[in-house]
């Protein structure tokens, strides 16, 4: 029997998917959570409907939202991953020489389920340095007393429990727990269908840090193109070394040049 998964990516586009296996799907407090194998990208991780991460490509984006970041400042220490529950980010972060990894995830069960099924990405999180907050990111860089050289958003689309992670409010508390040479990158949608989302981002931002930028890559299962993330410093300190992390299947010093050169129709949604 032919299973087929349709994504609804945008209120005009349809993506279907041919489902291997549909392996788990339950309701937590604040999504409904599947995990399936689909033909080509192997084991993935649904989240209201909506891809997270498949074991194919999940190195894309989960290399391209760490490592940027990371070798962008001297020596980060201390990183705080938000959301990102299956794990990916973390992984990544880990091949840095960081002494500890925050993770704040809303949702407990996107955790639970990640251990189980995509222990490839989730078993990153029960190494040693990694601690782990089920919790609301938005109420914990509130009131948090930790200061953070990096600080990762790793959010699903901006609907439902997300809003908040996009929010002016947000970036700023987020600023308030950075070190003084600390930096912030979250992954900001797609350029091409998230324009508004990122016109926001980038305004939110340039009120609060002095360097904002944006790059991109693209993440074939986020099946409509180009994906963007905004890294945005406290100062203005020179850009270190860049150091290459070990193990990366993507992320290349040349990766990390081109990554900043910005289509046209991307860079004009900053003058517009
Ligand atoms: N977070 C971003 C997924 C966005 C997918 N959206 C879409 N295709 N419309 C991924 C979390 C992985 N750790």
């Amino acid at each position: 029997m032919d299973l087929w998964f349709n994504e609804r990516e945008t209120d005009n586009i349809r993506v279907q998917w041919k489902v291997v296996r549909h392996l788990y799907s339950s309701v937590s407090k604040f999504q409904r959570i599947d995990v399936v194998d689909l033909a080509e990208f192997g084991r993935t991780l649904v989240l209201d409907g909506i891809i997270q991460t498949t074991y194919t490509d999940e190195f894309i984006y989960h290399e391209m939202l760490a490592h940027v970041p990371l070798v962008s400042i001297p020596e980060p220490r201390r990183v705080l991953v938000i959301g990102g529950g299956d794990g990916g980010t973390v992984r990544q972060v880990l091949k840095h020489p960081v002494e500890r990894v925050d993770l704040v995830e809303i949702d407990g069960e996107v955790i639970r389920v990640s251990k189980e099924f995509l222990p490839r990405l989730a078993s990153a999180l029960n190494d040693p340095r990694v601690c782990i907050h089920v919790e609301d990111a938005i109420e914990y860089v509130k009131s948090c007393p930790e200061k953070y050289d990096c600080v990762l958003v790793d959010s699903s689309d901006p609907v439902g429990p997300a809003v908040g992670l996009f929010s002016g409010e947000f970036f700023r508390n987020i600023a308030g727990i950075l070190s003084t040479d600390g930096i912030l990158a979250a992954q900001t949608e797609s350029p091409l269908f998230n324009k508004a989302l990122i016109k926001g981002v980038f305004t939110q931002l340039k009120g609060v840090f002095p360097q904002t930028s944006f790059y991109w890559c693209n993440v074939p299962s986020y099946s409509i193109g180009p994906w963007s993330f905004v890294l945005a410093k406290k100062t203005d300190s020179p850009r270190v070394a860049l150091r290459n992390p070990e193990h990366c299947r993507y992320y290349t010093e040349e990766i990390y040049q081109a990554a900043f050169t910005l289509p046209g129709y991307f860079k004009a949604l900053f003058k517009e």
